[in-house]
């Protein structure tokens, strides 16, 4: 990395060449119910400063964690790269046990290691059993919770899981949506985030929840082209921060430092719209897993035709969608 290049080894230059960047809005010393009566039927992303999120900001040393967090055995991503790919699978699943895992994780050169000594490693905690019980960090790491306080930002019934998400400095986690709303609350190093509007997700080359473009900076245009037309949102999460992500928006996140976060997932529709085998919060809602389902169904019908009849009877199929469904653009 060069002496001009940031954190990231992205150059000033580059920076500056990039279009189609906005920062996400920043908003200090919201008071809660602010938030949910005027920000949050927004739908927009926004950073939240200055939020009570409890003593873990000071308290979460590499040290306290390891004291604190005990040792039952978590389970990591281990990657020879800092850009994890879910798609190719460019990492390992391995178990440490949570102490060691943090002092690896917190290191940049390992002595005893699963790939090389410059492995690097992503926590994203899960629940007891992890096909059936979300993660709740209040369930598997009590005492750390007792140092953190999640922000009033919706009504109790509506909560989902609140998951411990660790990283070692430079990983990049691969751009995808939740489909439930979501606080990431940054507790120590700093993160660059990049989040596009659902309404752009046509520009991501979309793989089930995942986009195809890892290298978001520095995109192969000939087998992405239309990827730069997608509009980043951008922000630096500090220490404290709380950053409102909405459901279906999409986000990509490098941690710039050894890191360490929590965020915690709430449901913004009704109860009846989510699978109740999704223990990660990924899966799509009900109506839309029927209405792929219809779609299937739709194209294996169309494939009775013959080419030229198919193509006609698809187009109008489109258009109905679009005009029964899509919103139109603010004026
Ligand atoms: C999420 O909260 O859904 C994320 O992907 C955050 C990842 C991170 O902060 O490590």
């Amino acid at each position: 990395m060069s002496e001009q290049s940031n954190k990231n080894g992205i150059s000033p230059e580059e920076l500056k060449n990039k279009t189609n960047v906005i920062e996400v809005e920043t908003l200090s010393g919201i008071r809660e119910d602010i938030f949910r009566s005027e920000i949050y039927p927004q739908r927009r992303p926004v950073v939240l400063k200055g939020l009570d999120i409890g003593p873990c900001t000071r308290k979460w040393t590499v040290d306290y964690l390891s004291k604190v967090g005990g040792s039952s055995e978590v389970k990591l991503h281990v990657c020879k790269t800092t850009q994890m790919d879910f798609i190719s699978k460019n990492f390992l699943y391995r178990s440490l046990p949570f102490d060691v895992f943090v002092k690896r994780a917190a290191e940049e050169i390992h002595q005893e290691y699963f790939l090389d000594e410059n492995e690097k490693y992503y926590l994203r905690a899960l629940g007891g059993d992890p096909r059936k019980d979300v993660a709740d960090i209040k369930q598997q790491f009590p005492q750390l919770a007792t140092d953190i306080n999640f922000p009033n930002l919706f009504e109790e019934h509506q909560f989902f899981s609140s998951v411990l998400r660790i990283a070692s400095k430079s990983t990049q986690l691969w751009t995808h949506y939740d489909i439930m709303d979501n606080m990431l609350i940054q507790v120590s190093g700093e993160k660059r985030v990049v989040l596009f509007n659902p309404t752009d997700a046509d520009y991501l080359y979309l793989n089930g929840d995942k986009s195809e473009v890892l290298d978001i900076d520095n995109p192969d245009i000939d087998r992405y082209g239309e990827f730069n037309k997608a509009v980043r949102y951008e922000c630096i999460l500090q220490p404290g921060d709380v950053l409102f992500i909405p459901a279906l928006w999409f986000h990509n996140v490098i941690s710039l430092d050894f890191g360490i976060a929590v965020n915690v997932f709430w449901k913004h529709l009704d109860d009846v719209m989510y699978d109740k085998k999704d223990p990660y919060g990924n899966k799509d809602p009900l109506p839309a897993q029927r209405a792929t389902q219809i779609l299937d169904r739709a194209l294996k019908t169309l494939d009775e035709l013959p080419e030229e009849y198919r193509n006609f009877f698809a187009r109008r199929l489109i258009s109905r969608i679009e005009k029964k469904t899509f919103l139109k653009p603010p004026d």
